[in-house]
């Protein structure tokens, strides 16, 4: 094996095991361990041991099954969304804001359609933040609208146009459906209808099981996954409004 392929492991270095959980609409008994073993042969675990089961239920079986794959991993091949910018202090974003906005950059931020997980984009803009990293409200040129929850595309788009948004910062937690796709789309179609390509504010979408690399595919200029801290988004914003403000998904 190249330096660059890699296998997984569990108990010895590139033994291959791995360990998978599902859930299968069948009731908790003997056979339904099999069809879990089933399951797990065709997605190439062999040998597979069923290590949990626990009835969700009467009629469903939740799974963890553990055992060995024979595939191998190219690390060289790996694409993924690196920071392209620089991490900046709340003081070095304060600093640059005043000097080349001369007024305050100015955030609306909500969770749209009918998602109500709102401690997200609560991490990211409220004071307290996460994790100890304060939230952009702790920038002092920053101004912070925080919607909350459930706020729907048109009154997003019509608060932005009254706030003068600089940046929109949107966040999708629930995924069933594919919704937060779809509503990540309708919200990016809405603002360039509204405001035309070039005008519009900077588009940010944020959640835990967002693609990062499908912001040009949903119209957005920046999609910010699990664990981003405040400190990355505001730097991200100095970095795209303030130092070189050039949209990439126009
Ligand atoms: C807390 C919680 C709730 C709370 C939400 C309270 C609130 N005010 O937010 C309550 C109880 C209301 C709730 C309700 C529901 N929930 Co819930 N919930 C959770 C839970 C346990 C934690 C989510 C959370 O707070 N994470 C902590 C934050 C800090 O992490 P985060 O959201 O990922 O945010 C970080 C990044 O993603 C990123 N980020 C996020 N947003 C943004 C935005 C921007 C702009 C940026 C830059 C970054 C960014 O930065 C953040 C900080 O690092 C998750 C399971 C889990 N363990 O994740 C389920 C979960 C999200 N819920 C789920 C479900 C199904 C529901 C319900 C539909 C349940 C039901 N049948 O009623 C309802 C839906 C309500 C609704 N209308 O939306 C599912 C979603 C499944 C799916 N495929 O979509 C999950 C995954 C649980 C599960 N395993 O099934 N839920």
């Amino acid at each position: 094996m190249s330096g660059s392929v890699v296998r997984p492991y569990g108990d010895t270095t590139g033994d291959g095991m791995v360990q998978l959980s599902f859930t299968l609409p069948v009731p908790c008994d003997k056979r339904a361990q099999g069809a879990a073993l089933q399951l797990a042969a065709k997605m190439g675990m062999d040998p597979a041991m069923v290590v949990h089961t626990r009835a969700m239920g009467e009629a469903f079986t939740f799974f963890v099954v553990y055992g060995r794959v024979n595939h191998l991993v190219d690390t060289s091949t790996v694409t993924v969304v690196e920071r392209d910018f620089p991490l900046l202090s709340a003081k070095e974003v304060n600093a640059a804001v005043r000097r080349r906005l001369r007024r305050k950059l100015v955030v609306v931020g909500a969770c749209i359609g009918t998602d109500a997980h709102t401690v997200g984009i609560d991490a990211i803009l409220n004071i307290k933040g996460i994790a100890g990293n304060k939230g952009l409200e702790y920038y002092r040129e920053l101004r912070v609208v925080n919607l909350g929850a459930q706020v729907s595309v048109p009154d997003l788009v019509e608060r932005a146009r009254v706030e003068r948004a600089d940046a929109v910062l949107v966040s999708q937690v629930v995924t069933q459906r594919d919704a937060h796709l779809h509503n990540t789309r309708e919200m990016s179609a809405a603002f360039r209808e509204a405001f035309g390509a070039d005008r519009r504010p900077l588009l940010v979408v944020g959640g835990p099981r967002f693609d990062e690399l499908m912001a040009a595919e949903l119209g957005v200029d920046r999609i910010f996954g699990r664990g981003t801290t405040p400190a990355e988004v505001a730097s991200y914003l100095v970095h795209a409004l303030v130092e070189s403000p050039v949209r990439s998904a126009a």
